[in-house]
């Protein structure tokens, strides 16, 4: 058995004026929570340290980089990297980044237990539009704030597991987590912040959308035979309500722990990394199974072709 106690630390709403340090010290409440259920990874969701400001449109480029980080660790996270390492938790955190040659990116890092960062994903599918649509009930400008990650979908062995990352939109496509299945990944770790109403379709609920976000996850983890810890930014954040139901999800596929709340909270399970192995040996076992030589369109063609050949 490959055992690690993991936290899926879920957050409740952080509003625009709420300060970097405020946000840290619920991040540190929730490792104090961590370690006292004996967890040795805690998760927590993208673009944890600030509001989900790209719900707001700006033009002036100043104040968009007001939300990304330049450094990480820096002044603001550094007591929580000094904590996790007191704990000899490992951690995985979102933050908008800023690259010293001016690049911006959605990224989630991983830590080792000693907190020195061991791996990096930079979000690849960036949902929404990049100009002001005023025919939305509220923006979803990521494409215009951030570029598409440039590192691929890493793998990473840590703690004795192989490891890897998605960000939000990342987990309706079978794609990310195919191209980490490959690697053999046994943890995936998912942060999201998930509107709860749908800005084009007033008609779409909650339920459904929250439904949407299980059948992704699940799927990805069945499929690929890895565990799946989904971590939801939750609650209402200055009137845009986000949906919650942060979930673990077993290499089977089975939501192993689910969150009751909006708010901040820990969702704790023992994940043997172990359990990952039967999938990968039988009906996933993608080297006697899988038949590259008929999915060509999937990495050659992006949007639709009609048998006729006309585009969709
Ligand atoms: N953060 C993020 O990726 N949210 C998206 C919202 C899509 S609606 C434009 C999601 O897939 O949950």
């Amino acid at each position: 058995m490959r055992e690690i106690v993991i936290g899926g630390a879920q957050m409740g709403p952080i509003q625009r004026a709420d300060t970097r340090e405020q946000v840290v010290s619920r991040m540190l409440a929730l490792l104090d929570d961590a370690k006292r259920a004996g967890c040795n990874l805690v998760i927590f969701p993208e673009l944890c340290l600030t509001t989900f400001f790209p719900r707001w449109y700006f033009e002036d480029q100043a104040e968009v980089d007001s939300w990304f980080e330049t450094d990480m660790p820096n002044v603001a996270t550094n007591p929580l990297f000094d904590r996790a390492r007191d704990y000899g938790i490992a951690i995985s955190l979102g933050y908008a980044e800023l690259t010293p040659d001016g690049q911006h990116f959605n990224t989630q890092i991983l830590t080792d237990t000693e907190a020195r960062i061991v791996g990096k994903y930079r979000k690849i599918h960036l949902p929404g539009h990049d100009e002001y649509d005023p025919e939305r009930s509220f923006q979803h400008l990521e494409k215009r704030y951030f570029q598409p990650g440039d590192l691929g979908f890493p793998v990473f062995r840590n703690m004795d597991a192989l490891m890897g990352m998605l960000i939000c939109n990342d987990r309706r496509w079978p794609e990310a987590y195919r191209e980490m299945g490959l690697q053999g990944v046994e943890l995936t770790m998912l942060g999201y912040n998930t509107p709860s109403g749908n800005s084009q379709n007033a008609n779409e609920s909650a339920e459904l959308r929250a439904f949407h976000s299980d059948l992704s996850v699940q799927a990805g983890a069945y499929q690929n035979s890895t565990w799946v810890v989904a971590v939801a930014k939750a609650g209402d954040e200055d009137g845009h309500p986000l949906n919650g139901g942060s979930v673990i999800v077993s290499p089977d596929g089975v939501i192993m722990q689910k969150a009751h709340t909006l708010g901040d909270e820990l969702l704790v399970h023992n994940c043997d990394m172990d359990a990952t192995k039967f999938g990968k040996a039988t009906v996933f076992d993608f080297k006697r199974h899988r038949r590259i030589e008929h999915y060509g369109r999937i990495a050659s063609q992006t949007g639709v072709i009609y048998p006729d050949g006309t585009q969709g």
